[in-house]
């Protein structure tokens, strides 16, 4: 077994360290982000096994990645494009809680990853394979690799959880629509916001029911992410309905990815629906609180940070 398994392009990412306007910070603060990497690595803080896969360019933002991510536990299985650079996304923090992205990330390598350059053994040996519907929004290739990937997954048997992560600034709507439907029939757990639901199934008022429609365009299960709200979740038929835990959020990119990680380490260390939505709202809390993708993402330790008790540990 190869425990969990996530595809995906992860970034070199530039944040500004201060509050305000891009083009008058003078140093940004050098990273990496991805959602599929975010989600590896708030499952390996959280103890589970989990290996990336994707394709970053041969450059050193390249082995930024690999490096970073290797030392947060997470196995990397990284194919080099020397044709294509490593792809940056910059985040500025306009406001003190809002973040406002930019990619630069058009014919990049980590869209260019090719199902044969995967290897699918690990695949199928996963215990559960995760993708998002970012990567179909890349490009042709990747669409192709993921819906491979999920497949050969679907065939041997392996569960799959995927996040619709619409990116409105890489495909529409209804070119995500089409994409979410070709692949939900296949998938065991789903996770979307409310918006990303509506994308595909239309709107409705109240969540359970997006989780529901979701179900019924293939999903075996549904998780509807409302950040500040909370979450719901319809899981083997039954509905779940979980606060969020309150706090002032300074960076909410990758608190989705914290929620999903931490949601999925519960359910492979079988815990109850109840376990997983309140780990998963716990580490999507702490994300928020640190300029970053997924450097706030909890370790198991300190998940019982926001729980009140003595503000100084020593
Ligand atoms: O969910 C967080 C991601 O949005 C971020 O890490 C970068 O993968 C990314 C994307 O496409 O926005």
């Amino acid at each position: 077994m190869s425990g969990v398994v996530t595809i995906g392009e992860t970034m070199a990412l530039l944040g500004a360290p201060n509050v305000g306007p891009l083009q008058h910070e003078h140093s940004l603060d050098l990273s990496h982000g991805g959602a599929e990497s975010n989600v590896a690595v708030a499952l390996a803080r959280l103890g589970t096994e989990v290996t990336w896969i994707g394709k970053v360019g041969a450059d050193p933002l390249g082995e930024l990645i690999v490096r970073e991510l290797r030392a947060e536990g997470v196995r990397v299985e990284a194919v080099r494009d020397s044709e294509a650079p490593t792809s940056l996304m910059i985040k500025e923090h306009r406001t003190g809680s809002g973040t406002q992205v930019y990619y630069y990330r058009r014919g990049n390598a980590g869209g260019r990853l090719r199902s044969d350059e995967i290897d699918l053994a690990l695949v199928r040996g996963a215990t559960l394979l995760h993708v998002t519907g970012i990567s179909p929004a890349l490009s042709e290739t990747m669409r192709q690799t993921i819906f491979d990937a999920v497949t050969a997954a679907s065939e041997a048997g392996v569960p799959i959880s995927m996040d619709l992560n619409y990116r409105s600034k890489l495909w529409t709507r209804e070119e995500a629509a089409a994409e979410y439907a070709r692949l939900l029939p296949h998938i065991d757990i789903v996770f979307a916001g409310d918006d990303e639901a509506a994308i595909v199934v239309g709107e409705a008022d109240d969540p359970l029911e997006l989780a529901h429609r979701l179900i019924a365009a293939g999903a075996k299960h549904a998780v509807i992410k409302l950040g500040e709200h909370g979450a719901v979740a319809v899981i083997d038929g039954a509905e779940h309905r979980r606060d969020a835990v309150p706090v002032n959020p300074v960076d909410t990119v990758g608190a989705g990815d914290a929620f999903v990680g931490a949601f999925l380490a519960e359910r492979l260390n079988g815990e109850d629906v109840a376990t997983c939505l309140t780990t998963a709202v716990t580490a999507g809390a702490l994300a928020c609180l640190v300029r970053g993708d997924w450097q706030g993402s909890p370790r198991r330790s300190e998940l019982g940070l926001l729980g009140g008790g003595d503000p100084v540990s020593r």
